[in-house]
This record gives C-alpha cells, sequence and structure tokens, in this order.
C-alpha cells in the first residue's frame, strides 16, 4: 500500500506499481505521431496480439477510444444502439453526438448487463427515408452501472450474429474486459472474437497511469489514427506512459482473480454491517449497496465520515454506494474498510 488511504472509489485511482515506474523511466521512445515511437508500436502489437485482432491503437482514454470507435464505423446521421446504463451513453458527455453527429438509441439493460436481443432487433430502422440508417451496436463487458456484471462469450457470439444478419457493426466498449475474461475463465481472444471493435483501458484494474487500447481490423485502426489525430490524441513521447501498458498486458491481467475474490470478502463484510442494503453478490470487482432508509446521514457525510477513518468511497446514485477492488487494496484495507462501516454507521445511530 504506497498510501494511508484505502481507495475505493474506482479502479482509476491506481497509481504505478514500482515495476512500471522503472519501465517508464528506462522507455525507449520516440515520436509516435511519426509512427515511430519504439514503445507504443510493441504495446500496440502485443495488445493485437492478446486480443486476436488485426491491429490496434494506443488512445489517451477510454472516452476517446470508444468514440474514435463510433465515429470510424459511424457517419453523421447514423445510429448506434447503445445499453441506456453504459458508459457510452451515460457518461462520455454525449461525445458521439455532439462531435460526430451519430445518434444514440438507448434500449434497456437488463440487471444482468444485457440488451434483450429482442429489444436491439426491434431498434433497428426499417429503410424508410424517414428514419436514420441504423449502423452500430455497442455492448460493455463488465458492464459497470448494472454492477460490474459480466456478459459471457455465448452472448456476446449471439449479438455479433444479430449485428451481422442485419448488416450492423458491433463495438465492445471493454473497459473492463479483462476483469470479464477472468471471471469467466475464458481467453480474452475468444471473448472479443465475435466483435468488430473492442475497447479496454488500461489505466483501471491494470494500474497503468495512463491509457486504453482500441483493437480491430488493419483497415478499421487505419481510418481510427486520423480520427484520434483530429481529436487531439496524437501523443508524441508516448512510450513513456506504453511502458507501464506493457507491464499491464505482462504481469497485471493474471493477477484480477485476486480483486475479485476481495470484491467478495468485501461483499461477505459489509453484509454484517446494520443498515446497509447489499445489492447482487459480486461477479467482478465492484461491490454495490444502498443506505437503509433509517440512516440519517446523506451520502456526502458517509463519504466525509469514511475518510476520517482512512477510506476513500464515492455514493454512485442518490443512497447508493459503488466500491471498486484494485491492485492498491489488500486484505487489511477490505477489513478496515468494513469496520469504518460499521463505526460510521453506529456512531450515528448513536449521536
Ligand atoms: N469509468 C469511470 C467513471 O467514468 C464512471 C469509473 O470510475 O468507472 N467505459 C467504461 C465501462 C467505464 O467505466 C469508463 C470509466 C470508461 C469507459 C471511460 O474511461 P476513461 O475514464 O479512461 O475515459
Amino acid at each position: 500500500m504506497n498510501s494511508d488511504f484505502v481507495d475505493l472509489r474506482s479502479d482509476t485511482v491506481t497509481k504505478p506499481t514500482p515495476e512500471m515506474r522503472e519501465a517508464m523511466a528506462e522507455a525507449e521512445v520516440g515520436d509516435d505521431v511519426y509512427g515511430d515511437d519504439p514503445t507504443v508500436n510493441k504495446l500496440q502489437e502485443k495488445a493485437a496480439e492478446m486480443l486476436g485482432k488485426q491491429a490496434a491503437l494506443f488512445v489517451p482514454s477510454g472516452t476517446m477510444g470508444n468514440l474514435i470507435a463510433i465515429l470510424t464505423h459511424c457517419a453523421r446521421g447514423e445510429e448506434v444502439i447503445v445499453g441506456d446504463k453504459s458508459h457510452i451513453y451515460v457518461n462520455e458527455a454525449g461525445g458521439m453526438a455532439a462531435l460526430g453527429g451519430v445518434y444514440p438509441h438507448p434500449v434497456p439493460n437488463q440487471t444482468d448487463g444485457t440488451l434483450r436481443l429482442e429489444d436491439i432487433r426491434a431498434s433497428i430502422q426499417p429503410d424508410d427515408s424517414h428514419r436514420t440508417i441504423t449502423r452500430l451496436v455497442c455492448v460493455e463487458n463488465t458492464q459497470n452501472m448494472c454492477g460490474g456484471v459480466v456478459l459471457s462469450v455465448d452472448y456476446t457470439q449471439q449479438v455479433a450474429q444479430l449485428a451481422k444478419e442485419n448488416n450492423l457493426k458491433f463495438h465492445i466498449d471493454g473497459a473492463r474486459i479483462f476483469n470479464a475474461a477472468a471471471a469467466l475463465d475464458v481467453d480474452i481472444k475468444e471473448l472479443v472474437a465475435p466483435a468488430d471493435s473492442v475497447m479496454f483501458c488500461l489505466s483501471k484494474g491494470l494500474a497503468s497511469p495512463v491509457g486504453s487500447m482500441l483493437a480491430g481490423t488493419e483497415a478499421f485502426i487505419a481510418k481510427a489514427l486520423r480520427l484520434r489525430k483530429m481529436l487531439g490524441g496524437g501523443m508524441r513521447q508516448a512510450g513513456v506512459i506504453a511502458a507501464a501498458g506493457l507491464v499491464s498486458l505482462e504481469k497485471m491481467t493474471g493477477r484480477l482473480k485476486q480483486d475479485h475474490a476481495r470484491a467478495r470478502n468485501l461483499y461477505e463484510a459489509l453484509k454484517q454491517v446494520p443498515r446497509l442494503r447489499l445489492e447482487a453478490e459480486p461477479s467482478s470487482n465492484m461491490v454495490y449497496f444502498r443506505l437503509d432508509d433509517s440512516v440519517k446521514l446523506t451520502e456526502s457525510q458517509v463519504v466525509a465520515e469514511m475518510k476520517k477513518y482512512g477510506v476513500l468511497v464515492d455514493w454512485s446514485a442518490p443512497r447508493q454506494f459503488r466500491l471498486v477492488t484494485h491492485y492498491w487494496v489488500d486484505d487489511a484495507g477490505v477489513e478496515k474498510t468494513a469496520k469504518a462501516f460499521a463505526d460510521v454507521l453506529s456512531e450515528e445511530s448513536a449521536g
């Protein structure tokens, strides 16, 4: 642990590991906009190989990776089917519409994170001059707002089949796709094979300080490269951060099950805390719960009280909290968190 705080606000808070800092200090670099940063090139090749795709592109963030994917697949005025609880729809500032003139068509995310196939089918626009042209369907794996739930290989194949039958492209927001593969115990290649494009983040559970990858065919990545430039995502001596990304791929993908086990331990421990109402058992690295109606503290007050105990948490919706385990949360951190919640809530009932 590199700080006295246990930080469960997100896995985005992960600081680079000592091995990453060393790799970053020693990274061989060039100008990536000229395509001659050897470390970025190595990272892109490694990511493409691990995902079983022809090519990959290093991008500054998951949000930019998703936006580039959408703008690569869709022209202005075309439509994208997305989950109503997806990061793309809720948390990316409407980038597809604002910057690309692309129209989102939300369909309900089920509690298991899926979009029902019949809902996708019913959302595809007919060939009619009054209507937009449906071009793309996106799913998110793991699905964050549904609890970090995992979409199966079988479901992913079914979405791909439906997309193919209807001449649609298929993109996976796989910000945490390595968590999904670890939870399913499958090779990541199998999980992403049915998709035309996949974005995943190095900067979440894989602990890199910055960066995400976008993968697909060579033709898709060539088009994506121009869009990355257009959006200001060309990063010059980016090998300094790509070096951490390589450590993520080589060393961090194999340890995610530990984070999942800790999330389950945290869930069990929090279940014992009176007046916390736990949601579904975690399937990856996220624990969601609500405050019982009898709790008088507001969400922000709970956050402030927990901080006094050295635990950083965040609320995700009114009365609802999301805690995320990651590399820098150990067993002692899990215990400390559960104890802090118990103390904060018992002080309140005593006070
Ligand atoms: N998610 C963040 C917040 O923005 C909510 C988090 O703490 O979980 N796709 C998914 C599924 C994500 O959860 C996120 C970030 C992104 C894309 C965007 O990645 P960044 O933050 O790199 O732009």
